[in-house]
């Protein structure tokens, strides 16, 4: 949970813009009209990477053995096969790469953190962005730069995470990839897509959904994320979450295209009953329209769709 002393962190850290910054430089202007998202697209498209996501959290023993009760069950007990599981769960969030049996997909997932954590990380003496790391970013552009913390959490795994989807592909003959990941885990799957992206042969569908994200990098990141990932990356918001506005665009970071917003979860059953799809950057009727004064930050754990929420206590095993 968000601690009262990094929110007034966060809005010290925000006050001259509210103060200086005109409302309309706030962000690109983008209001252009949303649409409604299906059940039958969240059914098809969002649900298992929300669950996947989920599962994250688990201890890396539940995730090796595949016995992490509910979440796992929720994917089906028998099709999915762990390929590795690391991270310790606090400086490497924890992460793991998988076979997907009935997508017939390597499916990697990574860990974020509750929102106190990922906001000091923003929010941190790493606060600058600094450019990317060439050697995983082959032909990023020279402008590219990304937070340095999420830069440097990204590093840590990048070399594991892509042997061992290459080794997961030829393994298993298949020829799809699913990154997934919630939070600051959204972020590092974000880096680990356009990575991919550019290392993998143009044979391997891949499609990249993350959930909670905050923004990860200046404009040139954003234009590289949406050249590399086009239509096939999709970041969702739920509700009045303060994490997707932060770092603040007053900073130079911008969130790429591929918004989905959850506008409301009413009913019982922890269901999203009003999803949008939010075209453009930062459209104003979504997630960029909300308040950081305004935000709830219990809204960062979800429920995402099908009842799925992300943090430790919903996978305690
Ligand atoms: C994979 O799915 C097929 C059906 O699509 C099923 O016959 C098979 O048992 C599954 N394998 C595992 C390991 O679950
Ligand atoms: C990089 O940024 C500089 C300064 O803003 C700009 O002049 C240049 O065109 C940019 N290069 C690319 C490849 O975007
Ligand atoms: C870039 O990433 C590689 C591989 O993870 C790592 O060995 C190298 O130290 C990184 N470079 C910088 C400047 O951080
Ligand atoms: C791998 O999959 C492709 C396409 O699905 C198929 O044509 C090929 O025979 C498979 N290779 C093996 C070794 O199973
Ligand atoms: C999205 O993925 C599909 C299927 O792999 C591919 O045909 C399409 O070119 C991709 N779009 C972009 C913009 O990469
Ligand atoms: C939704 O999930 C929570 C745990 O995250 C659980 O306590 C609750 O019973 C679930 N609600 C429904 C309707 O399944
Ligand atoms: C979509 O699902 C939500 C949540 O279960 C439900 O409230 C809504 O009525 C459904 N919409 C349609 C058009 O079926
Ligand atoms: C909630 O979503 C789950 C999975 O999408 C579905 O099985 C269930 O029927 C939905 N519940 C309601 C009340 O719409
Ligand atoms: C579809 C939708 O919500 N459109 C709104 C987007 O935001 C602009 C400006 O705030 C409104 O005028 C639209 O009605």
């Amino acid at each position: 949970m968000l601690s009262p002393s990094v929110l007034i962190q966060i809005l010290v850290l925000l006050a001259p813009a509210v103060v200086s910054v005109p409302l309309s430089d706030r962000s690109s202007g983008n209001s252009a009209s949303t649409t409604a998202v299906s059940n039958a697209t969240i059914d098809d498209d969002f649900v298992r990477p929300a669950q996947f996501s989920r599962i994250a959290y688990c201890s890396s023993a539940a995730v090796e053995a595949w016995n992490c009760g509910a979440p796992c069950q929720a994917l089906g007990m028998n099709g999915v096969t762990p390929l590795v599981v690391g991270g310790d769960g606090g400086q490497t969030p924890r992460f793991f790469v998988s076979h997907d049996n009935k997508t017939q997909s390597i499916v990697v997932a990574h860990q974020g953190t509750d929102s106190s954590n990922v906001l000091s990380i923003i929010n941190d003496a790493e606060f600058l962005d600094v450019g990317i790391n060439t050697t995983l970013f082959p032909n990023a552009g020279s402008n590219v730069s990304v937070h340095d913390g999420f830069g440097k959490a990204q590093a840590r795994t990048a070399q594991t995470i892509l042997s061992t989807v290459q080794s997961g592909l030829s393994t298993y003959n298949v020829s799809k990839v699913l990154i997934t990941g919630h939070s600051l885990g959204a972020a590092i799957a974000t880096m680990d897509a356009v990575m991919l992206r550019m290392q993998l042969p143009t044979s391997v569908e891949m499609n990249t959904v993350v959930f909670g994200a905050p923004r990860g990098g200046n404009e040139a990141w954003a234009d590289l994320v949406d050249a590399t990932l086009g239509g096939n990356f999709t970041y969702i918001t739920h509700k009045d979450d303060p994490v997707p506005l932060v770092p603040p665009q007053f900073l130079g970071y911008v969130h790429p295209s591929g918004e989905v917003h959850i506008v409301a979860t009413d009913d019982a059953s922890g269901n999203a009953t009003q999803t949008i799809s939010c075209p453009g950057r930062e459209n104003e009727n979504c997630s960029d329209g909300n308040s950081l004064l305004a935000s709830s930050v219990s809204d960062h754990l979800g429920p995402y769709f099908a009842n799925v929420s992300m943090s430790g206590s919903s996978c305690p095993l």
